[in-house]
């Protein structure tokens, strides 16, 4: 059989992966194995330390919000060529593995399901990331109008990047690989490829940014080839039953944009779909903002694919209700509402008091606070006077 016939010939076998059931229902994932629908998206807190290891306070954040079906940690580079941003984490060096092993340890101690989201920033980065000051690395010298976060600076202009040559494409594959290797040493459950926001593999997929002529750029077929060709060596290396994939088709995001985003994101999912992944994860809309900001037919990708449909983007509690059991979505990720709200499942199935989220500069860099003092409802009710602030 050539690919077209093995992809025809996957597509009508029955889906008999797919998770089904309502949201609080426990559910079977590729290798994982959640207790309920109900997912931490993975947030970015700038919170690392030297030699960007996961912070001190790290097991603790993420152990609090255990109770989750699944936790995808925060978006964690897979080089030291990958970074854009102050304080984001690694998954490569010695020393970034054995933090990542005291997290994965106090959410498994709490009965909990944690992979990591693997990424390379790719033209969202800024020279001052890069070793001895080089441009950062993308599929065309073209600059995106976004701004990177730089500690003591505040908010820049990221660099122009320059093209990455032909020849180092086998090299970036090689880092997702070995640090998808190092997420399972480190105890993560699985891994989930950052391919959506602008960064590296989605700005080789969108033709605006991806102006190359060679085999990664040009057509579909080969705007697609990257991120393929990446979740294939990653699948290789973890079992592909272990490996999800992050996408946002319409979302304007760090300036990504296509021409033609439907055939582009058709394409992408039947390439994933042989390759046996536990999920794809779909940001729909523009992130953190409007749902309906370009018409686009989620339908249309979740029909090309055999494993678990996980949807974000603004769910609330009703939306995430109707997504699961309509059967639209296996499952629901949450970023803002977890980080206030470390028992965000115990309140969804109680239709509990949410928490506001504290003061905007906590979100990205600090310490402990508004990362690891949002109260759960149990502290809440026998909260001292101090902590009455933050609920609702
Ligand atoms: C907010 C700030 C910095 C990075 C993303 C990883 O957009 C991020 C991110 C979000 O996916």
């Amino acid at each position: 059989m050539d690919g077209a016939q093995c992809l025809e010939a996957a597509l009508t076998e029955p889906h008999n992966r797919r998770a089904v059931g309502a949201l609080f229902e426990r559910a079977d994932v590729g290798a994982l194995h959640l207790d309920n629908r109900i997912v931490m998206a993975p947030l970015t807190r700038n919170r690392a330390g030297p030699r960007l290891v996961p912070s001190q306070f790290a097991a603790e954040y993420y152990s609090q919000r255990a109770s989750a079906g699944l936790i995808i940690a925060e978006a964690t580079q897979v080089s030291a060529q990958a970074q854009g941003y102050s304080d984001t984490p690694g998954c490569y060096s010695d020393a970034q593995v054995a933090g990542w092993r005291k997290v994965t340890d106090a959410v498994h101690a709490q009965g909990g399901t944690i992979v990591v989201q693997l990424w390379h920033t790719g033209r969202v980065s800024h020279t001052s990331f890069q070793k001895d000051g080089q441009a950062p690395v993308g599929p065309s010298a073209i600059r995106a109008n976004t701004k990177t976060f730089i500690a003591g600076q505040g908010f820049v202009e990221v660099s122009t990047p320059r093209a990455a040559e032909l020849s180092e494409i086998p090299g970036i594959i090689a880092d997702f690989r070995s640090a998808s290797g190092r997420a399972i040493e480190a105890g993560f459950d699985g891994v989930e490829l950052h391919g959506a926001h602008g960064y590296l593999l989605d700005a080789f997929l969108r033709d605006g940014s991806n102006h190359r002529q060679d085999a990664y750029g040009g057509s579909i077929e080969n705007r697609a080839r990257l991120l393929t060709e990446v979740a294939a060596a990653c699948a290789a290396e973890i079992g592909a039953d272990r490996l999800g994939v992050r996408i946002s088709p319409v979302s304007p995001a760090n300036d990504a944009h296509d021409s033609d985003p439907q055939p582009l994101f058709n394409h992408v999912v039947e390439r994933l779909d042989p390759l046996g992944l536990a999920y794809i994860h779909v940001i729909e809309g523009a992130t953190g903002g409007a749902r309906d900001n370009e018409p686009f037919d989620y339908a249309a990708l979740r029909k090309r694919f055999r494993g678990a449909w996980m949807v974000n983007n603004g769910y609330d509690r009703a939306m995430a209700v109707e997504a699961v059991e309509s059967g639209r979505a296996d499952l629901v990720s949450f970023g803002r509402l977890f980080i206030a709200n470390p028992d965000l499942v115990e309140r969804l199935q109680t239709n509990g008091p949410l928490n506001p989220l504290m003061e905007a500069e906590t979100l990205y860099g600090g310490g402990a606070h508004g990362y690891t003092d949002y109260p759960k409802l149990t502290q809440r009710l026998a909260a001292p006077a101090g902590l009455g602030g933050v609920s609702s």
